[in-house]
Parts: structure tokens; sequence; C-alpha cells
């Protein structure tokens, strides 16, 4: 009830037609549990088929003819059973899994099987959810493999148990209590983990502290690692770039100095000697404050391939950031990156991969994808979402992350002619490389229902789903996961399905339609300040994203501004360039353009924008309604709970609405266009509001 289950509910199944079906299936089970993995596959089977079935599976401590479910490793199948897989396995790689029903001595069965042992606990979490989402199992023939290498979730997590940007409570590591204490919830992070087919964790802050690396804490990740093993799961960690001065009492941490690449490489051993599977480094350098390697007149190349020198022995990566935009460069800040980048490209080391946000500024409702996908041809490129919503309602609002997810994956970068999606260049078969990875820093924390908000739920799930197959389309993952969590039901799917797909272009539109961005308040993000500009650097004011005046509003990234859209591939150059061409979503991401400026629809910029503001306001309102009428089907405390969350989202909305089109009337001078609600306070009202204890800031953050 309190949502700790996920999406791992295992609620029992009413329909007996399908009852009996599936008790049919787990009558006679055969599971070698030879592993840790293959025990935990057990574990999930045990758990689940008494719920679900309201009786134990039987086992068989061998194979037998009478098996009706066999869950073995493909080499250790009986040979009948081997040769009428043994296609199949063609196709399916070392994570991968196939369930399908054939026949052994002339009884039918359904089989489990994969290469090697993580591919068992896949294929045995990918049964369960097709149970608890009553699929019809009475022959099946599934095969599936993971599309991307690194599925990996980033924690935010500092050493003090905060949670950078994080809004659903603490960290989970108990980092006090660790490494003697283990908690059930990390074991059930794991499954849900694994459930999903997410196989890598980053336990610690981009924004990263040393002593993570000192033998103390290392014997704390040690046993996380030991448990996050036996889920299939290998642990990384963010490594300060300044830590052989801080740790190792070294006078510099130049890259190219022997005594700091000397330790960095007994950094190395001693990490492999606790955790043989130890995954990697992932780094934050020379960006908004972070030590690097440019302190010492180095570059980004020079630092990634001193740290994946020390790796590289134990088969260990560096994950290398390019969020970089520095203060003393004037050029538009989406250029940055790209700029400093790309010639770069063919340099690193291969077990280097750069780590690229799926937008060029940060993680905004909206975004055009990053010019470096598909640009950068020779580099292994893990994209960067967030599933914490730092710039989308915290864990307020419902915003299901996948469709934003889904746009920018299914965008075309044509950088290799047409058909080149950021898809393909995440998966590696645009460009040929076998490395590739997909992050998302990870909404978890505390809270009994792990993420704040019972939805954002979805978006941990659906992040999961989309890194093992990027293809995937929202409406799966959202029906998915509505049948997993909470009904199969149809007449309670099909709505909630559209609301949740609807739910973040209601963000969008109540927040920073037609490609406004940065526009929120300073430092904690929360709500709107597009009148801020007395930051530090210019580039961190919302003045100067949304440049409105009193000619019209907009950034203008053309070649008569920034030029920002000549790091696109010449097709979408041209179309982001030409404003009859441009998608609407992307105007004022890429021009600054009149009040009075026509939209598609005939109607000027101004009203068309308010619309916008009002369409949002009104989708929530929808949402409201779609929540209410799904009530028959969630218990009380269901239903309360989010209805509590959506009414705040509506009063956000409407604050969101109000105070920009407020403040943005200062500068247009138009009324309202009939159809927009009168705002409900004044300007200097909703420029009054501060809020010095906002959650999920970052503590260096003035
Ligand atoms: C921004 C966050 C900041 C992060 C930074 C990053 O505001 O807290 O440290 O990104 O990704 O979105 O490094």
């Amino acid at each position: 009830l309190d949502g700790y289950k996920l999406w791992l509910n295992y609620d029992k199944i009413e329909d007996p037609q399908l009852a009996s079906d599936y008790s049919n299936l787990v009558r006679s089970i055969y599971l070698s549990n030879s592993s840790d993995i293959l025990k935990n596959a057990q574990n999930e089977l045990g758990r689940a088929i008494p719920r679900l079935l309201e009786k134990n599976g039987s086992y068989t401590a061998t194979i037998q003819p009478e098996n009706t479910l066999i869950i073995e490793l493909f080499e250790k199948l009986p040979s009948d059973l081997r040769l009428q897989l043994e296609n199949d396995f063609r196709t399916t790689n070392d994570e991968g899994f196939l369930i399908k029903t054939i026949s052994y001595k002339s009884n039918p069965v359904t089989v489990i099987s994969a290469k090697k042992d993580i591919g068992i606990l896949y294929g045995v979490f990918r049964l369960l959810h097709l149970m608890q989402t009553h699929q019809k199992l009475t022959t099946i023939d599934l095969i599936d493999s993971p599309k991307v290498k690194l599925r990996m979730l980033d924690h935010w997590d500092n050493l003090d148990r905060t949670v950078e940007r994080g809004y659903a409570g603490f960290s989970l590591w108990n980092w006090q209590k660790l490494p003697g204490y283990i908690d059930q919830r990390y074991i059930d992070y794991a499954r849900a983990n694994a459930s999903i087919g997410i196989n890598a964790t980053v336990l610690t802050n981009v924004n990263a502290n040393a002593l993570i690396l000192n033998p103390m804490y290392l014997d704390k990740v040690e046993a996380l690692a030991t448990i996050f093993r036996s889920y299939g799961i290998q642990v990384y960690l963010t490594a300060r770039f300044s830590a052989p001065i801080e740790l190792g009492n070294l006078k510099t941490a130049d890259p190219l100095d022997p005594d700091v690449q000397n330790w960095w490489k007994n950094k190395a051993a001693e990490i492999y000697k606790r955790i043989p599977d130890f995954g990697g480094f992932l780094v934050k350098a020379n960006s908004e404050g972070q030590p690097g390697p440019q302190n010492y007149g180095r570059n980004h190349v020079d630092g990634a391939n001193m740290m994946a020198t020390a790796l590289e022995p134990y088969g260990g990566i560096v994950i290398w950031r390019a969020f970089v935009y520095s203060e003393h460069d004037d050029t538009d800040r989406a250029k940055q990156a790209y700029d400093e980048f790309l010639p770069y490209d063919g340099k690193f080391m291969d077990n280097v991969l750069v780590q690229v946000k799926n937008g060029p500024i940060d993680f905004q409702p909206r975004e055009p994808f990053h010019p470096l996908f598909g640009a950068m041809k020779q580099t292994p490129l893990v994209i960067e979402f967030q599933i914490t919503q730092e710039y989308l309602g915290f864990s307020t609002h419902l915003v299901f992350l996948p469709k934003l997810f889904e746009e920018v994956l299914d965008a075309d970068t044509f950088q290799k002619g047409k058909g080149s999606t950021v898809s393909k260049v995440i998966d590696g078969s645009l460009y040929g490389n076998t490395l590739t990875g997909m992050a998302g820093v990870a909404n978890i924390g505390t809270d009994l229902n792990w993420t704040g908000h019972p939805f954002a739920q979805a978006n941990w799930y659906g992040f999961g789903r989309l890194a093992w197959n990027p293809y995937l389309s929202a409406e799966t993952i959202a029906e998915e996961w509505l049948k997993a969590t909470y009904s199969s039901e149809k007449a309670f799917v099909e709505p909630l399905k559209k609301m949740m797909i609807t739910s973040r272009e209601a963000v969008v539109n109540y927040m920073t339609p037609l490609g406004l961005h940065h526009i929120f308040d300073t430092g904690h993000h929360y709500g709107p300040g597009p009148w801020v500009d007395d930051l530090g650097r210019p580039d961190w004011n919302p003045v100067y994203y949304h440049n409105a005046d009193y000619n019209g509003i907009g950034f203008d990234r053309t070649p008569t501004g920034s030029n920002a859209t000549e790091q696109y591939a010449k097709e979408l150059e041209t179309i982001y360039n030409d404003t009859r061409k441009i998608p609407e979503k992307y105007l004022l991401w890429f021009h600054h353009l009149p009040w009075d400026y026509k939209l598609k629809n005939g109607i000027d910029l101004w009203d068309g924008l308010a619309l916008k503001y009002q369409e949002g306001v009104n989708q929530v309102k929808d949402m409201i309604t779609t929540w209410k009428n799904a009530k028959p089907y969630l218990t009380e405390g269901q239903f309360k709970e989010i209805n509590m969350l959506l009414q705040i989202q509506l009063k956000e909305a409407e604050w969101w609405r109000d105070a920009c089109l407020l403040y943005f009337q200062t500068f247009s001078q138009r009324p309202l266009p009939k159809g927009v609600d009168k705002p409900a306070h004044t300007l200097a009202y909703y420029r009054s509001l501060k809020f010095p204890f906002a959650p999920g800031i970052r503590p260096q953050w003035d």
C-alpha cells in the first residue's frame, strides 16, 4: 500500500482462467541455483509465486520429463532442448535471455535460458512481469537482449546522506552503519534494478568528495558491491580530480606528473583488491568549480586518459562528463561543450566514454538534443538523462519522463545521413562502437515509496526499460508500469496511460512553452524566476536565456545571433534557422521574435505564449479528472495521496503561468488573450516569494 514494493507487487491473480494457466506453468520447476545470481532468481520466484497464485511452485532437483518450467543456462540444458534453441541463441548477447515453450520428452515445457546467470535472472523477472501484467502464457516465444551495455543509475548522493537535487528523502546508503549493517533496502533496490535490467550504479555525487576513496569508505563500498553483484550490478564511484592532493598529500594533481599517475594506479589496485569487478570512475572535471586537468594547464584528454591508464589493467572504465561551460567564455553556453569536446574526438583511450546530457543546456523540460550526439564519431558517448525532477516540479509534479527520453532518442541527428538517430548513436549501431551506455540521475531516496511521488517510480522504471531497449515507445512503458503497479483493467489503464503521456507536454506548457528554458528561480530551481538578473555569471541568469525586451522574446541562436545551429548537421541547421520550418516547440530556443510574430495557427506570439501557459494548467485539470475517474480501481489511500499531489501541481502550474505572464507582459505590453485566466496576485507578490529551504539544493551553491 505504501508503494514500497514498486512494480514488483505480485498481486494475487483473480482471473480463474489465468490463475489456472499460470499454476500449470509452475507445477514442476527445475531451476539450478549454483551461483548467487541464480539463487536470487530462485528467491524471486519463491517470493512471487505464492503471492500471485496463493500456492508454492514445486521444484525438482534435476531436469525431469514432468517439468513444466525449466530454468537453466543454455550450455547446461539437455542436448535435445539445446538443439531446439540453438538458432535462437545466435541472436542473444551475454545478458540476454529467452523464454520459450517447446517440447521435452513429448511434453510441452517452457524454458527460460541464457548464456550467463544474469540472463537467467532477467528472464525470471520478465516471466514474473508477464504474469503480474496478466499476459497469456500458454505458449511463449520471447527472445530479448539489452541493446546498451552500461545501463546505469547516477546517484548524486553526498557522504552526509543529503542528495543533490534529491526530492525523495535522504541517501539510501547508510555510510555510518556500513559495512556491518546491511539494510534490506539495498537488496530491494538491487531487485528493482535487476527487474528492469539496470546493471551499473554510481554511488556518489558528481560534485565529489575525495573521502570515498579512503580505505574506511572503500570497506563500505565493498559491502554494497557484494550485494549488488548478486543482482548483476557493478559499482562505480565518482573520483575527485584533486584526490591525490587531498588524500595523498601530493602537491599537485597534474595528470602528467608521474607521482600523480602512480597515486591513481595504486588507488585502482587498492580498489580492485576489494572489488574485483569494480566498474570504474565517473568524473566531473573543470565544471562548475570542480577541480580538473585544466587547473594544471592540461586538457580533458590528459585527465581522462591518465585515469583510464590506472583502471585499464583491471578492465575498468572512465566515464568523463562533457557538462562544461566556462565562466571566462562568453560564447553561448549551449555551444561550449561541443566546441570544447569535438576536437578531442578520437583522442581518448578505448576505456573512456564521454557522458553527455540529453540537451546542450541542462535537463530542461524540453531541449533539442545535444549536438555532440552524432558529431563525435570516434568516441563512445553515454547519454545522461535526469530522472530526478530538478527542473520538472521536483517529486510533487506528475511528469512521465519516458516521453521526454523518447523524444531525444528518436531525434534524427542526420550526421550519417537520414535515420542517424540518437538511439543509434547510443546503442553503438551508427558508428560500430561496442562500449555503449545510458545513465540516469536517480530519483531514489529513503522515502517509503522510494521516489517521493508514486508516479515518479514510473520514471525509474521507464529509464531502465529504455536503457535496455532505446526503441521502446513511451506508451508501451506506461502501460507495462501501470499494469504491474496498479491494475491490468483496460478501463483503468487506457485513460491513465493517456494522462501519463500528456503529463510531459503539460509541464512544458505551464513552465517553458515554445522553446523557453532556464527561467527557474535561483539555486533551488523551485518555481519561476524569469526576472532573475543578478547572479555572478551571466549564464546563470534567466534573463540571459529568454532575452525578453520590448521588441520580443527568445534566444537568437541563428547566424544573426550565437549561431549554435551550426553545430547541427546541415539538414537540421537549415530547419532550425528558418522560422517557417522549425517545429514551434523549439521556436524561442533558436529565435528572438517580435511579440506580434505570427505563429502557424495565425495568432500573435504573445497570445500564443499566453495560451500555451493556460493549456498547461488545463492539462493538469484534466489529469485531476482522470485520476478521479480512476477511483474505483484504487484504494482510498492511493487515491488520496495522488489527488493531493495533483492539487499542488495545479496550484504550482497556475503560479508558473501567472508569474511568467505578468513578467513577460511588462515587455509585451499587451493584454492577456481571451481564454487565459486572470492572475491571482501581482508580479511584485510572485517576485517576493523566497524559498531558502527548498530541497535538493547543493550545499556549495550560494
Ligand atoms: C545541474 C545541477 C547541479 C549539478 C550539475 C551537474 O543544478 O546540481 O551538479 O547539473 O550535472 O543540473 O553536474
